[in-house]
C-alpha cells in the first residue's frame, strides 16, 4: 500500500459514511497507520441514528447488546439508561465514541459522493461529491447503510400539499409539534408502529393509512436496574463470546433446539404468553427453532399475535383490518412497539385500509383515496427504505474497463461475502447485501467485517499488494448459497424490503444471509485462513 499522501486529496483509504460502520472502520484501520478520510453526507456522526429522529424512534436490540464491544473501557463507562436505547441516547452514544476516538479529524461532513471510478492502470478510486470535489484512494469502503436511502412513494401531487410533510428516516433536527393538529401517517412498518403511539398523543386527530397489516409485539422497555447493568458489565467479556456464538449477535438468548410442533397446544400457548409479556422480538421468535422455517409452526405464533390484537382492540373492525393474513410473522421484520394496537382505541385515531381504497393522489388539503379525501395540517411518510443496496447504487460506481454496477446489479446485487463484487477492485462493503446484516445485531456484524477486513488490508500491505478483488467463481457460489439457505426458510415468501418488494420495478432477490452470524463468522475466518480464498491479491 501507497501512503499516498501527496495531494491532501489522496488517501490510502476512503471510507463513505460516518455511522458505526463508518466509524469503527476509521478507529480499527488507523492501528494500520494508513492515510484515512471518512466522508459522511450528514453534518454530523450516527448514521440511522442521526437521520431517523422520528418521535418515538428507539432500537429494537437491548441496549448492553447493540453497543460496541471493541473497547472494554467503553463499555464499562457507558451508562444506557433503558433496556431498549431511545434515538437521542444512541445518537449521543454515537458522539461520545466520536470524540473518546478522536474520530472528528478524519471525516469530513456534509459531502456526499455522487460517483466513485477505479483505474485499472493506477489502482486509484477516484470519487467526485456532489459539491464536484474530488478525493482519490486505493480502498473504497462503503459504510453507508443498509436502510438510508429514504423513500418517498411516487405519489400525484406531492408538490401541491400546502402542509408540511415529513419522512420518518429524514426528520428535522428541532422538535416537530403536533398540537391541535390534523395528522396522517403513512406506512405501517417499525417506523410507523413507533411514531404513531407517540405522535396520537400530541395530535388533535391521527389518520393512519396502513396498505399491508403488521404483526408487531409489546418491547417491554424499562429503565435498567443498576444491579442488572452492574451484573452485565461484570461479565461482558462473556455475554460478548456468547452473542458470537448465536446466529443474531445477542447474548442473553440461547438459540432453541425444540421444534414448536412437539409441544402441546397449551404448552406453546404458555411459552407464547411469557415471550409476550417479557417482550423483545429475538426472544419471541426464537422461542422455538422451527418459526421461520416451518409454515404451520408459524403460524400457530402468528395466530397467537392476531389473538392478541383482537383482544387489545375494542373495535372488532378495527382490530380485524390490523390483523396481518399475507405473511408469516417474522418473515417481514417483527417491530417492537409500545402501546401501538392500544393507540386504536383512543378517539383521536382512525384507521384507513387503503389496500382495499388506495391513495390515489395527495391534494392541496390531504390525502385523497378511491373512496374518500382525508384533510391534514401534516402528513408524515413512513414508508420505508431503497434498502441495502439503495445506498451504494446512489452512487454511480464504474470501472475503468468498462463494469457500471448499477448495471451488475440490475437483477439484483452479486457479491462475495457480502464484501466485495466481483470486477470491482479494492471497493468493500460493510454489512452489503449478501451478508448477515439486517438479520443480526447491526453493530456485531460491523465489527466482524471490519476486523475481517483489517486483517485483509494488514495482509495487502504487508506484501504490497496493489489490487484485491473477489473471483467471479466464488461470487457465483456464494450467491447460490445466500439464495439456497434463503430459501430453506420462510422469508422469502413475505413481500418485504429483505427482497426489494417495496420498491417499484426493484428485481425479486432476498438479500441478507441468513444462515447467522456465528456460521457466517466461521467461514469468514476460514476464507482468510486460506489465504483469501476466491480473492484475487496481486
Ligand atoms: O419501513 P418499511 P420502515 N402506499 O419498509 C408502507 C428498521 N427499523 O421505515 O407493507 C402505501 O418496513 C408499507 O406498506 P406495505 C427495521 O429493520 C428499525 O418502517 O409495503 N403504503 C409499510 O407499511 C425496519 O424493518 C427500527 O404494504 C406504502 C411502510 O410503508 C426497517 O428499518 C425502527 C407505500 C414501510 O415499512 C424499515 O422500516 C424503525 C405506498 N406507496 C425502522 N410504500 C428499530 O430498531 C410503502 N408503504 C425498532
Amino acid at each position: 500500500m501507497t501512503a499516498a499522501a501527496n495531494a491532501s486529496s489522496q488517501y490510502d483509504v476512503v471510507v463513505i459514511g460516518a455511522g458505526f460502520a463508518g466509524m469503527y472502520t476509521l478507529h480499527k484501520l488507523r492501528a494500520l497507520n494508513l492515510n484515512i478520510k471518512v466522508v459522511e453526507a450528514g453534518d454530523n456522526v450516527g448514521g440511522t441514528w442521526y437521520w431517523n429522529r422520528y418521535p418515538g424512534a428507539r432500537c429494537d436490540v437491548e441496549s448492553l447488546e447493540y453497543s460496541y464491544s471493541f473497547s472494554d473501557e467503553l463499555q464499562q463507562e457507558w451508562e444506557w439508561p433503558e433496556r431498549f436505547a431511545a434515538q437521542p441516547d444512541i445518537l449521543k452514544y454515537a458522539n461520545h465514541v466520536a470524540d473518546r476516538f478522536d474520530l472528528r479529524r478524519d471525516i469530513q461532513f456534509n459531502t456526499r459522493v455522487k460517483s466513485a471510478v477505479f483505474d485499472r492502470q493506477t489502482n486509484l478510486w477516484t470519487l467526485t461529491t456532489t459539491k464536484g470535489e474530488i478525493i482519490q484512494a486505493q480502498f473504497c469502503i462503503m459504510a453507508s447503510g443498509n436502510l438510508s436511502l429514504p423513500r418517498v412513494p411516487d405519489f400525484k401531487g406531492l408538490e401541491n400539499f400546502k402542509g408540511k410533510w415529513y419522512h420518518t428516516g429524514q426528520w428535522p433536527h428541532e422538535k416537530v409539534d403536533f398540537t391541535g393538529q390534523r395528522v396522517g401517517i403513512i406506512g405501517t412498518g417499525a417506523s410507523g408502529i413507533q411514531t404513531i403511539p407517540v405522535v396520537a398523543k400530541e395530535a388533535k386527530h391521527l389518520t393512519v393509512f396502513q396498505r399491508s397489516a403488521n404483526f408487531s409485539v409489546p418491547s417491554v422497555n424499562y429503565v435498567l436496574p443498576p444491579e442488572v447493568v452492574k451484573k452485565h458489565k461484570e461479565n461482558y467479556k462473556q455475554a460478548r463470546a456468547e452473542a458470537d456464538r448465536t446466529p443474531f449477535g445477542i447474548s442473553g438468548y440461547p438459540p432453541p433446539t425444540k421444534s414448536l410442533l412437539e409441544d402441546s397446544a397449551e404448552a406453546r400457548e404458555e411459552i407464547f404468553e411469557k415471550k409476550w409479556n417479557t417482550g423483545g422480538n429475538i426472544s419471541f421468535l426464537y422461542g422455538y427453532k422451527d418459526v421461520l422455517t416451518n409454515k404451520e409452526a408459524n403460524e400457530q405464533l402468528s395466530d397467537f399475535v392476531r389473538r392478541k390484537i383482537r383482544g387489545i382492540v375494542k373495535d372488532a373492525k378495527v382490530a380485524e383490518i390490523l390483523c396481518p393474513n399475507d405473511h408469516y410473522i417474522g418473515t417481514k421484520r417483527l417491530p417492537l412497539d409500545i402501546g401501538y394496537f392500544e393507540t386504536y382505541n383512543r378517539d383521536n385515531v382512525s384507521l384507513v385500509n387503503i389496500k382495499n381504497a388506495p391513495i390515489v393522489e395527495i391534494t392541496e388539503k390531504g390525502i385523497k383515496t378511491t373512496d374518500a379525501e382525508y384533510e391534514f395540517d401534516a402528513i408524515i411518510f413512513a414508508t420505508g427504505f431503497d434498502a441495502m443496496t439503495g445506498a451504494i447504487m446512489d452512487i454511480d460506481i464504474q470501472v475503468s474497463d468498462g463494469h457500471e454496477l448499477r448495471q451488475k446489479w440490475s437483477e439484483g446485487p452479486k457479491t462475495y461475502l457480502g464484501i466485495m463484487t466481483a470486477g470491482f477492485p479494492n471497493m468493500l462493503i460493510i454489512t452489503g447485501p449478501g451478508s448477515p446484516s439486517v438479520k443480526t445485531n447491526m453493530i456485531s456484524a460491523i465489527e466482524q467485517h471490519v476486523d475481517w477486513i483489517f486483517d485483509l488490508l494488514k495482509c495487502v500491505k504487508e506484501s504490497q499488494y496493489k489490487r484485491v478483488e473477489a473471483e467471479l467463481e466464488a461470487e457465483e457460489s456464494w450467491v447460490k448459497h445466500v439464495n439456497e439457505v434463503a430459501d430453506s426458510t420462510l422469508y422469502p415468501l413475505a413481500n418485504s424490503w429483505y427482497v426489494g418488494a417495496n420498491i417499484p420495478g426493484k428485481p425479486r432477490v432476498f438479500m441478507p444471509y441468513v444462515a447467522g452470524l456465528d456460521k457466517y463468522r466461521v467461514i469468514c475466518n476460514e476464507v482468510a485462513a486460506e489465504g483469501y480464498r476466491g480473492i484475487s491479491l496481486v
